[in-house]
């Protein structure tokens, strides 16, 4: 499965600034103006993943590829996606409306993004900072599309309305992330001193941003520097990743080293759906090397020699970092 990330907030907090840093482009307008974002914008992101290139490091120290032709690293990716601002009763048609929230029904996750910075240039679209007042406006705002969406239905057809929408569609179900957009000198602060959820995301959108194009090694000692130990990317999805219950498993031969996101508690054939529907139906066994014997080993013909490589049937649960190959009858 991809994930797909849908950023939602008041206008002019910051949300097209932490687009823009997630995908490492200025590709959203971003402007100090309320509804600088009108249609949205979508962006799509490699999963930053070092195992990768450990993989890569075996497969090529053991020249067991084709020479010519080493193999491809694919990453797992993540979709985000930026949408206009949401002010109070957007739902009766205030701001911009709320028709915007039809662009992210499809998410898997919806990021809360909530001004917490000073600045007093940026125009704010309430008479002062207040996250925690913000927040409720905008979660009241989900709740209410949920109704209309429902109502809308109701008058449609009474019956089908159960079958027709399910749980998904629900905005205000969806697994949420709120992330704080703050200053500098404000990272060090917990989220409850700003009246947030304890598992609020502090991160500075600007510097972030305006970090873009900074070689990766730069960046971490500049971001190291002012107190941020890791990336908004790497925070958003770690955190993404905990609250969906997902985890990575990888596949590694001479053509391809990839990256694959499952459900924690997957089995083997699940775990192969992922890669091709059918690959589930027509699961015969799974070959499977831990991530650290396969490193230890010096990858897949070493690994079996040490007898590391286990064959698995259809009720083995994959574990993170699994380095997986499936049979599969044709
Ligand atoms: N000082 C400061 N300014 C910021 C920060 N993040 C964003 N801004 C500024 O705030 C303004 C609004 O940012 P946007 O990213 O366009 O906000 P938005 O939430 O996408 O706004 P709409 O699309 O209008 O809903 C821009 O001028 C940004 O440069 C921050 O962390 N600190
Ligand atoms: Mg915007």
């Amino acid at each position: 499965m991809n994930l797909k990330v849908g950023i939602i907030g008041l206008p002019n907090v910051g949300k097209s600034t932490l687009f823009n840093a997630l995908v490492q482009k200025a590709q959203a307008e971003s402007a100090n103006y309320l509804f600088c974002t009108i249609e949205p914008n979508t962006g799509i992101v490699q999963v930053p993943d070092n195992k990768l290139y450990d993989l890569l490091d075996v497969i090529l120290k053991s020249k067991s590829y084709n020479l010519n032709s080493p193999p491809q690293v694919v990453p797992a990716t993540v979709e985000f996606v930026d949408i206009a601002g949401l002010v109070k009763n957007a739902h009766k048609g205030e701001g911009l409306g709320n028709q915007f929230l039809g662009h992210i029904r499809s998410v898997n996750v919806i990021v809360l993004v909530l001004r917490v910075f000073e600045s007093s240039n940026i125009t704010l679209v309430e008479n002062d900072i207040d996250p925690k007042r913000d927040m409720e406006t905008i979660l009241t705002e989900l709740e209410l599309a949920d109704l209309q969406l429902e109502e809308k239905g109701k008058t449609k057809n009474k019956k089908i309305t159960e079958v027709a929408l399910s749980i998904k569609d629900y905005l205000s179900k969806k697994p949420l992330i709120v992330v704080a957009n703050c200053d500098e000198n404000q990272l060090n602060n917990s989220p409850s001193d700003f009246g947030l959820p304890k598992d609020t995301l502090l991160i500075n959108a600007q510097l972030e941003t305006d970090l873009i194009g900074v070689d990766e090694n730069e960046k971490k000692d500049l971001l190291n520097s002012v107190g941020i130990k890791e990336s908004g990317l790497n925070q958003l999805i770690n955190i993404a990743y905990q609250k969906l219950g997902l985890m990575t498993f990888y596949t590694a031969g001479p053509k391809e080293i990839r990256a694959w996101t499952t459900k924690v508690g997957s089995s083997a054939p699940q775990a192969a759906g992922v890669i091709h529907t059918d690959f589930e139906k027509n699961f015969i066994r799974a070959e499977i090397i831990s991530f650290n014997d396969y490193i230890k080993y010096n990858g897949e013909s070493g690994s079996k020699k040490a007898g590391k490589m286990r064959l698995e049937g259809k009720d083995y649960i994959i574990k993170e970092d699994d380095i997986c190959y499936f049979r599969v009858s044709s």
